[in-house]
């Protein structure tokens, strides 16, 4: 198995060791003969470090302590300061969210098979679990979820006859202080003997509550449940004319008593719509929805809502629940997952797109942060090398979400390339970079969905137009986008005033988000004189010729084999797909503005 991030460790942790503090004390060892450690269980996660000639010093709670020698073995590693006074993760909660099947399959996965399921199994290698608690414990991953919240089948409820391998699991990551959450169906009741799912009817909860009991006697710790409820085909309350609050907090009731939590999506759209409706607009759905029942919902439920009003596309705007959810606990959805990001064949950094969304939210609003996972089963964990970038800075933002994008991710390679000075300056800007040649080769302006249908991956400009998902971009000869003002669909108005009022003028909307929230004719002059059409030729042609200078100048870095070559293979597929991209976005619109390039460069006719 390939080294990660913590490629300092050489020994892998043994199996008998069972205490976060035995693991920091092995751990710590590796690396530096004279470490002391206090453990001061009134510090929980937090810890502090100390330096005194060689010799270090960790205090820390009862995983405070782990943390603590990870933390030291990181700046050790990656010869950094020791981080000052006592550091204490921001959020409670920082969750990696996988949709692995029983099957072994992945919802959106694109590093291989589950690590944990096979033929509706629980199936793995403890060591390399093992493995994969001290990844999530050296960046302060504190909860894993197993199950897709797409709970597919009975077989995958992972109800009474799964539990004792539940337990096993759980066993094994425990003392990396790592929990469990397991995604629940919502109507799971109907399938195990009653004629209903339905919140309100007193044998339902009693269910919940009988089976609540059940999972926590196996799991002590578990962390709860997460629920994904009449969305996209999920039963939810909704078909007992319930709300989600009354939903939400029958189950929070059912797992109050063992410390549990229901973390309760908020990804609720309407999948049936219809192209030909230009009134129904899906990017309000979650807004209309949860917004008047701020303040319903019990202490025990977070409501997970993804960073867009969409669906983790490469730009969206916040989205507005963020700033319309006062009286709720929340937190904020990344997906770690590359789906419309690039399936980890595209390189894409996501730690500056956080920086953005985590500052436009604020981070007070938050309760926790969550990921959906990009883990599978391939030799090197992520599918292409780079994408463990993306994990690692992960749990750094949500141990601190004020964490600066570009020292994560220059530790991450310190720690994991340690390239030459001047080699690193290139590599950190071309990471730093990525999401940007992505954007400008894909889906500029806020375009978004222009992406083949279902797989999500390569250019498809009207693949999404006539379909059911509410995902338009209403392309013509005179204009492209929706416009999204009180004349149009209303969703700026979901913003607070003045966010408002600035998304809703093209004059001062930012470009990035400039088609997301406008229709616009194709003449349209923007703010740096260029026309609309142009920009968005510009654009293609910009960010396919960056995505070629990414791959020369990977070809002059000395990254370890076997990361170089395989990376090197996935860029040259990058490539490729980015000018497909460039070509078939730009000769669609060509077609339909019958602009020329002010360049005369050369567009398909
Ligand atoms: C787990 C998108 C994805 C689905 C995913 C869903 C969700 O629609 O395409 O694969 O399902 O989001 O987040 O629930």
């Amino acid at each position: 198995m390939r080294r990660t991030w913590l490629g300092i460790l050489s020994k892998p942790v043994p199996g008998e060791l069972e205490t976060p503090s035995g693991i920091a004390a092995f751990e710590a060892a590796q690396v530096c003969p004279d470490v002391r450690f206090a453990l001061r269980e009134d510090w929980g996660e937090s810890y502090s470090l100390e330096k005194t000639g060689d010799a270090y010093a960790v205090t820390g709670g009862t995983t405070g302590v782990l943390y603590g020698a990870y933390a030291l073995i990181r700046a050790i590693a990656a010869g950094e300061p020791l981080p000052e006074g006592r550091q204490t993760p921001y959020y409670p909660l920082r969750m990696l969210d996988c949709w692995d099947n029983m099957d072994g399959t992945i919802e959106r996965g694109y590093s291989g098979r589950s690590l944990w399921f096979e033929d509706d199994e629980f199936s793995y290698d403890p060591e390399r679990i093992r493995q994969l608690g001290r990844m999530l414990a050296s960046v302060g991953i504190n909860v894993l979820c197993i199950n897709n919240v797409n709970v597919h089948q009975p077989a995958q409820h992972l109800t009474d006859s799964l539990l004792p391998e539940v337990k096993k699991l759980a066993a094994i990551l425990r003392p990396f202080g790592v929990r469990l959450m397991l995604s629940i169906d919502f109507s799971q009741p109907m399938q195990n003997g009653l004629d209903t799912s339905d919140p309100l009817d007193p044998r339902v909860e009693e269910w919940w509550t009988e089976h609540a009991e059940k999972v926590w006697q196996e799991i002590p710790d578990l962390a709860g449940f997460l629920v994904k409820a009449d969305s996209e085909h999920r039963p939810g309350p909704s078909v007992y004319g319930r709300t989600h609050a009354q939903g939400a907090n029958m189950l929070a009731r059912a797992v109050a008593p063992f410390g549990g939590k229901i973390v309760w999506r908020a990804f609720v759209y309407n999948c049936l719509q219809d192209w030909r409706d230009t009134t129904t607009d899906r990017p309000c759905a979650a807004y209309d929805l949860y917004h008047p029942q701020d303040g319903s919902f019990d202490n025990n439920v977070i409501l997970q809502i993804k960073y867009g009003p969409y669906d983790f596309q490469v730009r969206e705007p916040l989205s507005p629940l963020f700033l319309g959810m006062p009286r709720t606990s929340i937190a904020m959805e990344m997906q770690l997952a590359q789906e419309y990001t690039g399936h980890q064949i595209d390189v894409y950094a996501m730690a500056p797109m956080w920086r953005e969304l985590l500052d436009q939210a604020g981070k007070e609003k938050l309760s926790a942060l969550v990921a959906v996972g990009n883990l599978g089963r391939d030799d090197n964990w992520t599918g292409h090398p780079f994408a463990a970038v993306n994990l690692f800075c992960f749990g750094l933002f949500a141990w601190d979400p004020d964490c600066d994008p570009e020292t994560a991710i220059r530790l991450w390679e310190r720690l994991t390339y340690n390239l030459p000075a001047d080699q690193e300056e290139t590599f950190v800007s071309m990471l730093m970079n990525s999401r940007h040649v992505y954007e400008q080769y894909t889906a500029p302006l806020g375009l978004c969905w222009m992406v083949r249908p279902d797989i999500h991956y390569g250019p498809s400009p009207y693949g999404y137009e006539f379909q059911l998902w509410g995902t338009y971009n209403r392309a013509d000869r005179d204009a492209v986008g929706i416009d999204r003002t009180k004349k149009g669909t209303g969703f700026t108005e979901q913003y607070p005033k003045e966010l408002a009022q600035l998304y809703a003028d093209p004059e001062k909307c930012p470009d990035e988000l400039l088609l997301f929230f406008h229709r616009l004719p194709y003449d349209w002059k923007m703010r740096d004189g260029r026309t609309l059409i142009q920009r968005i030729y510009d654009d293609h042609f910009d960010g396919c010729a960056a995505a070629e200078k990414m791959y020369a100048e990977l070809k002059t870095l000395s990254i370890p084999e076997p990361d170089r070559t395989e990376a090197l293979q996935r860029m040259e597929r990058q490539v490729r797909n980015a000018r497909e991209w460039r070509d078939v976005t730009n000769t669609f619109f060509h077609r339909f503005s019958g602009a020329p390039d002010a360049h005369g460069r050369r567009i398909y006719a």
